[in-house]
């Protein structure tokens, strides 16, 4: 590295200890605090050399960062990035994956509980006075269940760990069946969905997962089918569950992710049968710091001429030559 303190873009606000920790190594911008966005940008993209990210950053945006080497992403998912673009282009994108596993995995499975067995549901019962009345309903129960994950990888596992610790048959849906695990592999979405009374999305975004669950998997999970989702909101064709929830298609669902978030469509505001979390999936204090780390130590290691930590697999480590 030929930099003392190379040029580090930041585009939106992200938590203090990055800030204080990339000020100490890197000249940072900060980019959300200029007045006019453009007249900040054009003395400095011609210096900018790393860019710090919890938003959307696309091609149009690198193309004007001539000297941009590497992505540092916040979260496991980075489907916001144009990593493809970056790859083609000598440009590394690091995410966080592994350090929010669990942290997901616990959310996932208070989803499932909270929907399977209606927690929020009887709580609000509580409060509204209706148990002097007459006892909470009898309802449904996860010990006649069999999960079905879309995705078993680093937090698909977590979870399923979890669910085999609970008793709870698991089988999974992914493109590549996984060697390293005794679970039953579909090749085919919908063959699965048809055995199994649960689903449980844990997949990437991006194109190749668009509405991934539609309304013909839906109508293979049934009557008294559950859908939980995890991963991302467009792996689930959202009008497509909407109707099927109305129609009774499908019992009910469980949604941490949206596909406009945080826009959550009323339809599924006003169903009662639903539960809907405000993707706190990893929105621990605990975990959110050990990934806002792991972008700060991606970015530290660059600058010392080491391989970044986690590059994404589009964008291996060395980069090719511009
Ligand atoms: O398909 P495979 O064999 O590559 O398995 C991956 C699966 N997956 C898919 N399954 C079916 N159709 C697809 N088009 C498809 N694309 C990917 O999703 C693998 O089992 C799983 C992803 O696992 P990881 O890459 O280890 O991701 P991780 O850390 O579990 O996070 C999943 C997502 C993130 O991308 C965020 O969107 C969210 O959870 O937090």
């Amino acid at each position: 590295m030929t930099d003392e303190r190379p040029d580090i873009l930041m585009l939106r606000p992200m938590m203090p200890m990055v800030i204080e920790q990339l000020e100490k190594a890197f000249t940072l911008h900060k980019l959300w605090e200029a007045k006019d966005r453009e007249a900040f940008l054009a003395p400095v993209a011609p210096k900018v050399r790393a860019v710090a990210a919890n938003t959307v950053i696309d091609a149009s945006l690198m193309s004007r960062l001539p000297k941009l080497e590497i992505v540092a992403s916040f979260g496991v998912g980075y489907d916001d990035v144009d990593a493809k673009w970056a790859g083609e282009n000598s440009i590394v994108v690091t995410n966080t994956p592994n350090v929010l596993n669990e942290e997901v995995a616990d959310t996932a499975l208070g989803l499932l509980l909270c929907t399977v067995r209606q927690l929020p549901q009887s709580d609000r019962y509580l409060r509204a006075g209706k148990w002097l009345e007459k006892t909470f309903p009898l309802g449904q129960s996860l010990r006649d269940r069999t999960v079905g994950m879309v995705g078993l990888g680093r937090i698909g596992m977590a979870i399923a760990r979890r669910l085999q610790a609970m008793n709870v048959p698991v089988v999974y849906h992914a493109r590549h069946a996984k060697p390293d695990t005794a679970f039953r592999h579909y090749p085919n979405l919908i063959d699965m969905a048809r055995d199994v009374d649960v689903l449980i999305g844990i997949v990437p975004g991006g194109k190749d997962t668009a509405k991934l669950i539609d309304a013909k998997v839906l109508e293979a999970l049934g009557p008294n089918g559950i859908l939980i989702n995890v991963g991302r909101g467009s792996s689930v064709d959202e009008q497509a569950l909407i109707k099927a929830l109305k129609e009774k298609k499908i019992l009910s669902a469980g949604l941490d992710v949206f596909v406009d978030e945080p826009r959550v469509p009323k339809e599924l505001i006003d169903m009662d049968h639903v539960v809907l979390f405000p993707h706190v999936g990893s929105s621990s204090v605990f975990t959110r710091a050990a990934m806002a780390q792991l972008v700060v130590d991606n970015l530290l290691a660059w600058k010392a001429g080491k391989p970044p930590l986690t590059p994404v697999p589009e964008t291996p480590w060395p980069p090719k030559r511009r």
